[in-house]
């Protein structure tokens, strides 16, 4: 933990609010000194009289210039959130007046915040754990109704008691263990091998269910991949268009148009999908459209969900099925679409509405895309999405939850082979230096600088 507290007594500063012209503009600034730094350069009252949770109005003076006319707010440590003393300026939105106040205070003592040390500095005081912390980021980031809804409850701790109550009853064992270990030759065992194997078996399999959320998560947090796929011409960048109402990939009536895939991310019934409009598969002599071809293959693999373009002008309905029947031995859920039914010959858009594995749509008159909404969020099954119940998220939590779910097997295998205390308690305490770190009971200076870098500055 050395070097974890360097610093931490000096104040920083820094925007808290976007970058840019607004309405208002908010400078946060947390530190021992906060109040008394920010008290130098506001004229209005004596700021270091006040309140905690009091709003003052006032102006700030560089010198015998009037800055801004500012409305400061002070929060007094520990009922902050950083725990610190914390003072928000808020100034007229304009980037110049921001940068100019900021300035000023960093030569009145304090110091320009690294990106995300607010956020830090609060988990480091004890507001919350780093698994909270980290859902701080998630949730300025969230698009969704359900990114949302699992970051608040990331935030409000729930994943983190889940994971500490599994600690807690995991380092009793570990600590019985040693215990046995300190009476060296003699022959007791304090922790009940039975009891052990029963709490190992049960913690694997909340670990378990843990691990197995994280592709809900991601599909949460990232996106539903949902690939559009199909023969060249068969309409899948116009339906990319049509479904994100904007021209972001090009259209034409020559077959191979599309070489590179192109995605964008679209919110159907609070559920955000990744729709990737790919390269129409077939065969090709030309070398770019071949590797186009290649890429759609991969990520049909990738797909959670496929949506499957025929073109009803130019494909007959042995074709169609033969090509149905392919992908269903694909075992990819897939929506089978048939497109241009402005111009379909009716006899074939008869046979494919009697088969209800269809919807049929025009991608370019805008025919039946909310009919298609609704079966593409059918079809990803997401059920109603439960997001109250505990979520992974976060890779980094799930790369740690696999990894003691490693060290959990090896304590098992340990426990079948009758293996001395000292190896199951090593065991075991790999799984609690996993576990640990989830949370942030054990961290490391290199964890803790690569998780708040990826917060913004101000944060
Ligand atoms: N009439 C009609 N024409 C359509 C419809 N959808 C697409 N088209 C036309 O079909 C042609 C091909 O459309 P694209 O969206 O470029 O087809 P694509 O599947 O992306 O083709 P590639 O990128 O070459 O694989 C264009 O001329 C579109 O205007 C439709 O519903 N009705
Ligand atoms: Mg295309």
């Amino acid at each position: 933990m050395a070097g974890i507290h360097q610093g931490i007594d000096d104040s920083i500063v820094a925007l808290a609010t976007p970058n840019g012209v607004g309405a208002i503009a908010v400078i946060r600034i947390s530190g021992l000194d906060a109040i008394s730094i920010v008290n130098k350069v506001f004229k209005g009252k004596d700021l270091s009289k006040q309140a905690t949770h009091t709003a003052h109005f006032g102006t700030i003076r560089d010198g015998a210039q009037v800055l801004d006319e500012v409305l400061v707010t002070i929060f007094k440590g520990p009922k902050s959130f950083t725990k610190e003393n914390v003072v928000e300026i808020s100034t007229h939105g304009s980037p110049y007046i921001a940068r100019k106040v900021i300035q000023l205070l960093i030569r009145t003592g304090a110091r320009h915040a690294l990106p995300g040390e607010f956020t830090k500095r609060a988990f480091l005081n004890g507001q919350f754990d780093l698994a909270q912390a980290e859902a701080v980021a998630d949730m300025i980031l969230a698009d969704s109704d359900a990114s949302h809804q699992a970051a608040i409850n990331q935030m409000r701790g729930g994943f983190s008691n889940e994971i500490s109550e599994l600690r807690e009853k995991l380092i009793h064992f570990a600590s019985m263990i040693e215990l046995e270990l300190d009476f060296g030759e003699e022959d007791v065992e304090f922790a009940d091998r039975d009891d052990l194997k029963q709490l190992v078996d049960a913690l694997k399999k909340v670990i378990g269910v843990l691990i197995n959320s994280f592709d809900l998560g991601n599909v949460i947090k990232n996106g539903v991949p949902t690939v559009i796929a199909g023969k060249p011409n068969a309409g899948k960048s116009t339906l990319l268009n049509a479904l994100l109402n904007e021209e972001k990939a090009i259209v034409s009536d020559i077959a191979g148009t599309t070489r590179d895939f192109i995605e964008d991310e679209l919110n159907l019934g609070g559920v955000i999908f990744r729709f990737i409009d790919t390269a129409g598969l077939r065969e090709t002599q030309d070398t770019i459209e071949a590797m186009g071809v290649e890429r759609t293959q991969a990520k049909m693999k990738e797909a959670a969900l496929i949506l499957y373009l025929f073109d009803l002008v130019e494909d007959n309905i042995t074709d169609i099925l033969r090509e149905v029947n392919k992908l269903e031995n694909q075992g990819i859920p897939f929506l089978a679409i048939g497109n241009k039914i402005d111009l379909a010959d009716e006899a074939l858009v008869t046979q494919l509405e009697a088969n209800a594995a269809f919807v049929l749509i025009s991608a370019k008159k805008g025919l039946n895309l909310e009919l298609l909404k609704d079966k593409v969020l059918e079809k990803a099954n997401l059920g109603d999405l439960n997001t109250s119940g505990t979520i992974v998220t976060n890779i980094r939590h799930y790369e740690n939850l696999f990894k003691t779910k490693e060290a959990l097997e090896a304590v098992l295998i340990g426990l079948s082979n009758n293996v001395t205390g000292d190896f199951l308690a090593m065991d075991i305490r790999q799984s609690l230096h996993y576990l640990g770190e989830i949370t942030g009971e054990i961290t490391t200076d290199d964890l803790l600088a690569n998780i708040f870098s990826k917060f913004c500055i101000g944060k």
